[in-house]
């Protein structure tokens, strides 16, 4: 996140750190943001998974506050499956959106605590009016050259952007679909940056946070343009019809 304020897990308890292990390179890493939607789930972005990574190389982290420093009360798992959406487009973007299953003995996978919860899907339909507050979370970068990863969760307050001033002609040419949304602090200070893919967009509606977005990608962090994230609402039924056994 660039600007933005450290957080604590709690603040933002749905979100998930997802770790890989690559051939041939000792070690895990640090891959993307995830989002805690139901016990045995967790949505992130289809981009953070072009590797192809078998799904026992993969590892998703709740309930910690620092990048890399086990919490107390953290639950890790190992990955059952991923679900790329059939429509992902590595060129564009279009449906960055990716389902993983965690992996349990039994029925339930993520027990909830004060650090581990699952986020609020929108209603179908659900159309906030623009320029509503949402907050954005996630341990990537603080600015977009840094070479190193937060090493602590931020969050960021952004505005959602009217569709109006979410078009290519406001990001650089790069085509944007109606599966994505726009979001910004007016003031240029808080964004999304890189490593923060996968992770949350939220926002409250009836005294409650939604997830509307997932972080996708962006013309650099935090300079005039905002980022721009995969629209949940339009993949409700994508969502339930992949969870299904
Ligand atoms: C990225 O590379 C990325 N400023 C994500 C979001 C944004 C930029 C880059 C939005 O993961």
């Amino acid at each position: 996140i660039k600007g933005g304020l450290y957080a604590d897990i709690s603040s933002h308890p749905w979100q998930a750190a997802i770790f890989a292990r690559y051939q041939r390179v000792p070690g895990e890493h640090f891959l993307c943001g995830g989002i805690l939607i139901k016990s045995c789930w967790v949505l992130s972005a289809a981009h953070c998974f072009q590797d192809r990574f078998s799904a026992n190389r993969l590892k998703i982290v709740l309930g910690r506050t620092y990048r890399v420093t086990p919490a107390e009360s953290e639950q890790q798992f190992q990955v059952e499956k991923y679900i790329l959406h059939g429509k992902f487009d590595p060129d564009t973007y279009d449906n960055d959106i990716a389902l993983l299953q965690l992996k349990s003995r039994s029925q339930k996978c993520a027990t909830e605590t004060d650090t581990v919860r699952a986020a609020c899907l929108p209603e179908p339909g659900l159309q906030l009016p623009d320029w509503t507050e949402c907050e954005v979370s996630g341990y990537g970068k603080h600015e977009e050259f840094s070479p190193f990863y937060s090493e602590q969760l931020k969050e960021g307050h952004v505005r959602l952007f009217p569709a109006s001033r979410c078009s290519s002609q406001h990001l650089a040419n790069q085509s944007v679909t109606k599966n994505m949304l726009c979001a910004g602090d007016t003031r240029q200070l808080d964004d999304a940056c890189k490593g923060d893919s996968g992770g949350p967009l939220v926002c409250t509606k009836d005294d409650r946070m939604h997830l509307i977005g997932i972080i996708s990608w962006g013309i650099g962090c935090g300079q005039d343009l905002p980022g721009v994230y995969t629209n949940v609402s339009r993949y409700l039924s994508w969502i339930q019809d992949n969870m299904k056994p």
